[in-house]
């Protein structure tokens, strides 16, 4: 019984090797490993053996069964790989997978916005360096040396003449150093401050613009913010134009709109107010014409900032501003 155990063992062997399909080696499984297959049948035969042989013709009945069960799996694996992967089991009936798509980052879909509101009334969109000289960023902009906001403490130094840029205004000064008026650009982009906490962090993103021509006045300010606030948050939106104060522009005003999330009403966001503050601005302070050679008898303009995770806080309801920097799949599929 032993020699028809290896004689069995050498023949399907010699069978496994020369398999070409897939189906045969089916009907080699039901012939020898099956049920009723010519392995079982011989473990059954061995009821007659004389008892003392049992033990040994029973181990080798397993070794030839397990190395055999073996041999056959590798076969399968040779012939599903010959037929190029697993095409066999494939099943056509389930349903598709949906690829994962992309889409742009909140604070760029709020850039694009609002860059395309301004650039439907005429503005040109300027981009600047994020490493700029102190010149730039402060002095042409009527920051003076022993200005705070020029503090260690707020500004990160490249070196005493080189800073990351605080604000995107610097673009905007180069841009009338290059060009007289009439001048009417948009910067967006990163700025740096030394501040990290729930609603600060240490880069952020910024729209300045900036309008320069004869005869622009404070109503020309009203009236194009106005316009600009109508389209991002709806022309029922109230507004409400504060006196403040800025270096770089006189007179200043902050811009307020209605809160959205509670009407005006009173809520914890805008901390029972009513109103958002949404951006600064202001007629460009003549010292700044100074700097880039504009005549300030001739010409006057008016500026603003908006900062962009505030407002993209705002209309998203996000509650800590980190989350836009964390890239965490989770909060980015919302948008
Ligand atoms: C804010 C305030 C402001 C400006 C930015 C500016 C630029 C030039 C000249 C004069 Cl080149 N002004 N920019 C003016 C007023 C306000 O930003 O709260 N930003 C988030």
């Amino acid at each position: 019984m032993k020699e028809e155990l290896l004689e069995l063992e050498k023949k399907a062997r010699r069978e496994l090797d020369s398999l070409k399909d897939i189906s045969s080696l089916e009907s080699f499984r039901i012939h020898y490993l099956g049920k009723k297959g010519l392995l079982t049948s011989m473990v059954r035969k061995m009821g007659d053996l004389p008892p003392e042989l049992r033990p040994e013709v029973g181990k080798l009945a397993n070794r030839v069964k397990k190395e055999l069960s073996q041999s056959f799996e590798k076969t399968l694996e040779r012939l599903e790989h010959e037929k190029g992967g697993a095409t066999s089991f494939l099943d056509l009936t389930l349903p598709g997978r949906e690829p994962l798509r992309g889409h742009m980052h909140p604070i760029t879909q709020m850039f694009r916005e609002i860059c395309d509101i301004f650039m439907k009334m005429g503005f040109r969109v300027a981009e600047g360096p994020n490493v700029e000289l102190d010149y730039y960023n402060f002095e042409a902009l009527n920051i003076p040396k022993d200005h705070p906001a020029r503090d260690m403490q707020d500004t990160f130094y490249v070196s005493e003449k080189v800073v990351l840029r605080t604000h995107t205004s610097p673009m905007q000064v180069r841009v009338m150093e290059r060009k007289q008026p009439p001048v009417s650009v948009i910067s967006p982009g990163k700025v740096y401050r030394r501040d990290s906490d729930v609603s600060h962090t240490p880069m952020f993103h910024q729209v300045e613009g900036l309008l320069v021509d004869r005869g622009v006045t404070f109503g020309d300010l009203k009236g194009t913010l106005t316009s600009f606030l109508h389209q991002m948050f709806g022309k029922e939106t109230a507004l409400r134009f504060r006196p403040s104060f800025f270096p770089f522009t006189e007179p200043s005003a902050e811009v307020d709109i209605q809160c959205i999330l509670c009407g005006g009403k009173g809520c914890r966001t805008c901390s029972k107010t009513g109103w958002l503050e949404i951006l600064g601005s202001g007629m460009v302070d003549p010292e700044v014409y100074g700097f880039v050679d504009y005549d300030p008898e001739i010409y006057s303009g008016f500026a603003f900032g908006i900062g962009i995770e505030r407002i993209a806080m705002l209309k998203f309801g996000i509650d800590d501003i980190q989350l836009f920097f964390k890239n965490d799949m989770r909060f980015l599929k919302q948008f």
